[in-house]
Parts: structure tokens; sequence; C-alpha cells
């Protein structure tokens, strides 16, 4: 593993030169490969043609608290399943009993102001919304806090008929601080989000599903293959336009109706300078499934 982490040093020198940040970055991602192992999370290939990134939230007796350890292996396996050309889709689950029951409490309680401002405590964990690849939440158990921002940061949600999804930082003396106050309203309202916020009370499956926090709602021991059939079909496609796809619906909470029918548009033009646009077209007049080559 010495010689592997040594060699890609090298390459990243010469390939990148002075670069720092993706030089760490790259070299994260080496070290993960060469020990194939993490600490706080599992990952996997599934689906029939092992298209699908499969990261499961791996903490049990700490109720997968998203401690920086945690939060960092996740950061290192989307950078992995995003440099990998076969993956088309990923999913991000938990345990039956806790997607994730929020940040690590006990990792926060002695932090002090000027550390938590001065060094962005916990910036890192947008990665997850930046990832290029569409990922879907399975969330069985408690989703709360950071577990429901996280949940939150993916681009869809499947609910076991169990889970639970809340923001209760305000018993702890605190705020939400990775998009429960921004994501949470614009996906139910302000006043559902309102009363999950200032009361810490809790939304069942049923209701986020009612809500439009979640799209599905299945019995808890079949959401992750729900979320993993999903993903395969989401890969099957063409994986340029998926990508447009999402970074579409994206913008259209960044901009206005104009601006974001003018993205749109301008995006679904784009379309027709790929080979897959021409594939797919093709294959519908005659009448054949397309075989798309991410072009
Ligand atoms: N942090 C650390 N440890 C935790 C956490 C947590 N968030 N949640 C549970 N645990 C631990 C418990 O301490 C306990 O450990 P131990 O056995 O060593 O005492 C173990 O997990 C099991 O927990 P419980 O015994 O409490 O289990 P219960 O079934 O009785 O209760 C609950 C389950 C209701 C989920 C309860 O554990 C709970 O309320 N947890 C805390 C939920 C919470 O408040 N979450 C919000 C945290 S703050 C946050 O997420 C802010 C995010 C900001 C992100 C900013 C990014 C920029």
């Amino acid at each position: 593993m010495a010689s592997i982490a040594m060699f890609a040093r090298t390459i990243c020198k010469n390939a990148l030169g002075n670069n720092k940040t993706l030089t760490s970055r790259y070299m994260q991602v080496v070290r993960c490969m060469s020990s194939g192992k993490f600490e706080y999370i599992i990952t996997e290939k599934r689906g029939e043609k092992k298209n699908v990134g499969f990261v499961k939230l791996n903490r049990p007796k700490a109720l997968n608290a998203l401690c920086d350890g945690l939060m960092k292996e996740v950061s290192q396996a989307l950078d992995e399943f995003e440099l990998d050309k076969d993956i088309g889709c990923i999913v991000l689950t938990g345990g039956d009993r806790a997607f994730a029951a929020g940040a690590d409490i006990k990792e926060m309680l002695e932090r002090e102001y000027a550390q938590v401002y001065g060094g962005n405590f916990l910036n890192h964990w947008s990665r997850l919304a930046s990832c290029e690849k569409p990922v879907i939440a399975a969330v069985n158990g408690y989703a709360l806090g950071g577990g429901c921002e996280i949940a939150m940061m993916c681009d869809i949600i499947y609910a076991g008929e169990k889970a639970q999804f809340g923001q209760p930082e305000i018993t702890l003396g605190t705020i939400p601080g990775a998009g429960g106050t921004q994501r949470l309203t614009k996906a139910i309202g302000k006043s559902k989000a309102m009363e999950l916020v200032l009361t810490a009370n809790r939304m069942s499956a049923q209701e986020a599903e009612k809500s439009g926090l979640v799209s599905k709602v299945f019995p808890v021991d079949e959401v992750v293959n729900e979320a993993v059939k999903t993903a395969e079909k989401i890969a099957s496609f063409s994986k340029i336009t998926v990508a447009m796809c999402k970074e579409a619906v994206n913008a259209s909470y960044e901009m206005s109706l104009n601006e974001g029918l003018h993205f749109e548009k301008r995006t679904f033009h784009s379309t027709f300078a790929t080979n897959d646009r021409k594939e797919g077209m093709t294959a519908f007049i005659d009448k054949r499934t397309p075989e798309f080559t991410d072009s």
C-alpha cells in the first residue's frame, strides 16, 4: 500500500504541480481505494451491473452520530464514486434504528466560538450537496438534526415506514447549521418547517411523504432495495443527460423562474451536441433499447 501511495504522489506531483488542494483530495481517494476499508462507513458497488455506489453509515452504537471522521469518510467515498465511470447513481443509507441522529454532540461540546467560526466548522459537510452524480437517501429510523440535513442534501429521499425526521437543535441551545432552516423550508413550506425547528417535534415518514420531503415510503426492510432499484434505473440512462437533469432541477432552487427557464432551455439545446441524444431518439424510431455511450 505504501508503494501505491508513493507512486500516486509522484503522479500527482507531475500532473497537478503545486496545486495542494487537488493533490490532497486525490491522495485521500488513493488512500481509501488502496486500503479498501473505512472505520465509520461501509461502501460497495450494488445492482445487477454494479453501477450503483452504495454508502452505509455504520456507527450503530452512537446511532450514526455524524462525527468528523464519519463525514470525512463519506466525502472520500463520494470522491471515489464520482471518479468511477461505471457508477451512475449513489445510495446513502444508515441502519434500521437510525439513519443518523445528528452531528456528534460529544464532539461539539467543548468547541468555542472562535474555533468554529475561524475554522469554518463542519463546512466540508456540503460535499454531499455538491455531488455531481444523483444521490438517493434510504432512511430508516431517526433522521434528526444533521441526519435530516444530510438526507435533504440528497436528490431523492425514500423512507422506511418507521422513519422519523426532525430538527431538535433548539433543545441543545443551538440551531440547524446544514440546511435545516433552508432546505427544509423549501421542501415542506414555512409553517411546517417552523414547527419542526421551533418545537423539536418529529415528523413521521407518512407525514414527510405528504409534505413532499420524502418521495416514497416503504416497509422498513424494503426501502434500501427500492432505493437501489431506482438508482439502477437512473444509472441505465446517459450519465451526461442525468447530470444535466440534476443540474437543471437544482438550478430552480437558485434562480428566478425566468432565469431558470432560460437555463433549462439552453441545457435542453445543449443535449443536441451529444451522441446520446441522437442515440436515444434513433432508438425510439427504430423501436429498440438505446445504447448510451455517455458522450
Ligand atoms: N451525538 C452523539 N451521540 C449520540 C447522538 C448524537 N447526536 N445521538 C445519540 N447518541 C448516542 C447516545 O449518547 C448514546 O450513547 P451512549 O450509549 O454512549 O450513552 C447512544 O447514541 C444511544 O442513544 P440513546 O441512549 O439516547 O438512545 P435513545 O433510543 O434513548 O434515544 C434519540 C434516541 C432520541 C435519537 C436520542 O439519542 C437523541 O435525542 N439524540 C440526539 C438527537 C439530536 O439532538 N440531534 C441533533 C444534534 S445537533 C446537530 O445535528 C447540528 C447539525 C449541525 C451541522 C452543521 C454543519 C455545518
